[in-house]
């Protein structure tokens, strides 16, 4: 055979399988806002912490993990994580946050997660817990979770903004999530090349 159309029908497949790989791209920006857990309280209505005597301390030690997970195929396991997962530092006594741009860990606010299939549906996942020094497990606080219907954006200036103000069984988690397709992508559901 022909070693020009042996290279020809290579580069075909080879581009071919480049698209069938990506058929959409883009990223869900999501942004912590402010959580507020006015009593102190962990997720068994208790004290996060108490002073040796039994008193109350006040204060919580708030960390968060933040999970996101694509429900667009129902084949995929729920919580499954499989968009990215995150976990901040921890806000040393305290129980209500304003957060900023710096989320601890390297972890900038907003962040970002990447998308690569279609996206119609997501569920945002934030789970808090009370550290606690060793030998005493850390305390579960609150379980904070979203069901977001994508509305794609084309870049993250004209995305349009979903804020949630969810409420945990002691605490309520402001935050807010947009979605956009990655440069070179672009249409509805980010699958088409520019
Ligand atoms: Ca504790
Ligand atoms: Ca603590």
């Amino acid at each position: 055979m022909d070693k020009s159309l042996i290279f020809n029908i290579f580069g075909i497949f080879t581009i071919f399988l480049q698209m069938s790989l990506v058929l959409c791209d883009g990223y869900i920006e999501l942004r912590l806002h402010s959580l507020e857990n006015k009593d102190h309280l962990d997720h068994g209505l208790g004290c996060c912490d108490t002073w040796p005597w039994g008193v109350c301390r006040g204060q919580c030690d708030s960390y968060f993990k933040i999970c996101v997970t694509d429900w667009t195929s129902s084949s995929k396991p729920r919580v499954s994580c499989g968009l990215g997962r995150k976990q901040t530092g921890t806000y040393d006594g305290k129980s209500n946050i304003q957060f900023n741009g710096n989320l601890g860990n390297n972890i900038q606010n907003p962040m970002r997660f990447r998308f690569d299939g279609k996206l119609n549906l997501f569920e945002v996942m934030v789970t808090s817990y009370d550290e606690d020094t060793w030998p005493n497990p850390d305390d579960l606080i609150d379980i904070h979770t979203q069901i977001v219907y994508a509305k794609h954006g084309q870049t993250s200036q004209n995305a349009t903004l979903q804020k949630f103000d969810v409420k945990g069984r002691v605490s309520f988690l402001k935050f807010d999530v947009k979605t956009y397709c990655a440069q070179g992508f672009t249409g509805n559901d980010c699958s088409k090349r520019i």
